[in-house]
C-alpha cells in the first residue's frame, strides 16, 4: 500500500512510498497519484527522503527516484522536468553496467548513494513526489486514492488510517 509523508518546504511537497517493482511501474503509479518519482534537489532533501523511507524509516533498502538516462545515454533527466542541480552517486556510479542501466535508485549499500540499474533487475520500492504542492492538492490526491484521511502540510499533527500514514510536518521533519 502506498504510504504518504509530507515534508515542510516552501512548496509543501508531499511524497509517497511506493511498493517494490520496476522503475517504470513506479513512475506509472506516481503519475496515477498526480505525481512523478521524486526529484532530489539538495543534500537536505536527500537526507530527508532517505531517513524517512530508507532502512531507518519505512524500511526500503533501495528506493527509486525520478532520474533516468533512458532517452540519451549519460544525459540524466528528472521526470519532473527540473534541471539536475544536485547528485549523490555512490562509488563508481553511474557505471551503466551489464546490458545498460538507465534507472536510478538510492541504495542501502551506499548509505542512500545513487545507483543506476536496469529497470527490472531487482524489485525496488519507489518514492513519488508532487511539486509544487499546497495542502489542498495533498488532500485531493489522498482522497483520489481512496482514503478519507488528508493532511494539511502546514499542520503539526500525525494522522494514520489503515491505508497509509500521514505525517504533517514542521521544521522538526528536516
Ligand atoms: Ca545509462
Ligand atoms: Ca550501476
Amino acid at each position: 500500500m502506498d504510504r504518504l509523508r509530507t515534508r515542510a518546504t516552501a512548496t509543501n511537497t508531499c511524497y509517497w512510498h511506493l511498493a517494490p517493482g520496476t522503475w517504470t511501474d513506479a513512475e506509472d503509479e506516481a503519475q496515477r497519484l498526480g505525481a512523478h518519482l521524486a526529484t532530489i534537489r539538495s543534500q537536505a532533501e536527500q537526507d530527508w527522503v532517505w531517513s524517512t523511507f530508507g532502512p531507518a524509516g519505512l524500511g526500503a533498502n533501495d528506493l527509486w527516484i525520478g532520474l533516468t538516462d533512458r532517452v540519451t545515454q549519460n544525459v540524466y533527466l528528472w521526470q519532473s522536468g527540473e534541471p539536475l542541480v544536485y547528485t549523490n552517486w555512490g562509488p563508481g556510479e553511474p557505471n551503466n553496467a551489464t546490458s545498460g542501466e538507465d534507472y536510478i535508485h538510492m541504495q542501502g549499500g551506499f548509505g542512500g548513494g545513487w545507483q543506476d540499474r536496469r529497470n527490472n533487475q531487482i524489485a525496488v520500492a519507489g518514492v513519488a513526489e508532487i511539486v509544487p504542492l499546497g495542502a489542498r492538492r495533498c488532500q485531493a490526491t489522498a482522497n483520489s486514492v481512496g482514503s478519507a484521511a488528508f493532511v494539511s502540510a502546514r499542520g503539526s499533527t500525525m494522522v494514520a488510517d489503515q491505508d497509509f500514514t500521514l505525517v504533517a510536518g514542521g521544521a522538526s521533519l528536516e
